[in-house]
């Protein structure tokens, strides 16, 4: 499976008018402050310190673009749900997802990273709603899945997908010790490469 050696940063963006060019296909990664979105593109990419992490929640503020050649994109979301910026700061964030959101033409999947201790929240919930409304696929890694028992990340996981029922995928997933790292690479790219194929001209009869 595809560790993307091409992968580059682009860009970071605190408005729409700094997104880059809006062709090709990319995936984003949206998910609370502090569940592990960076970590995931690290793990996936296979680059340490890659995208930023933190152990301080509200790292990723701007939208960071990176490439993955070809034309093909990750996006790594700022986190939502971060009790402590400021009113101002959360609506700048809210807005800048909401115009993420509307406006991306090349967006051809979302992942939701969502800690496997919390499982969905209201906000993952939102942006459940939101890939829907534009029809955009959603695959969630639940992860952190090494923090928790195999049973209780096991039962997570069904109550998870029993909530998704066929509005996503999901799975479990560990940035630090690379559980599941197959299988999201493959879900990615799946994401990437789908874009792909609904782009093609239709046949000929
Ligand atoms: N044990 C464990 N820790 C993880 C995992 N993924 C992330 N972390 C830790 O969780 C913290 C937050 O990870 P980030 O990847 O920076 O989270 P983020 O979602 O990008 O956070 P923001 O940029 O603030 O939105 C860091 O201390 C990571 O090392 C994982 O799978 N397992
Ligand atoms: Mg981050």
């Amino acid at each position: 499976m595809s560790e993307y050696p091409d992968a580059c940063f682009l860009t970071s963006a605190d408005n729409p008018h700094q997104f880059v060019v809006d062709d090709g296909a990319e995936v984003a990664f949206a998910g609370r402050s502090n569940a592990g979105k960076s970590t995931a593109i690290n793990t996936i990419v296979n680059r340490r310190n890659f995208a930023r992490t933190s152990k301080q929640p509200g790292r990723t503020q701007l939208v960071n673009f990176f490439g993955l050649g070809d034309d093909l994109r990750l996006v790594d979301l700022p986190g939502y749900g971060y009790a402590k910026v400021g009113r101002a700061k959360r609506r700048h964030w809210q807005e800048l997802l909401e115009g993420y959101f509307r406006s991306r033409r090349s967006l051809s999947g979302t992942i939701i990273v969502v800690d496997s201790r919390r499982l969905l929240g209201e906000f993952d919930r939102l942006m459940l709603d939101w890939c829907q409304a534009i029809d955009c696929p959603v695959h969630v890694l639940l992860t952190k899945a090494d923090k928790l028992k195999r049973r209780e990340a096991t039962a997570g996981l069904a109550r998870v997908r029993a909530e998704l029922g066929d509005s996503a995928t999901a799975q479990l997933f560990s940035g630090t010790k690379g559980q599941g790292l197959d299988e999201a690479r493959r879900s990615l790219q799946a994401l990437l490469i789908g874009a792909r194929l609904g782009s093609e001209p239709p046949l000929p009869d």
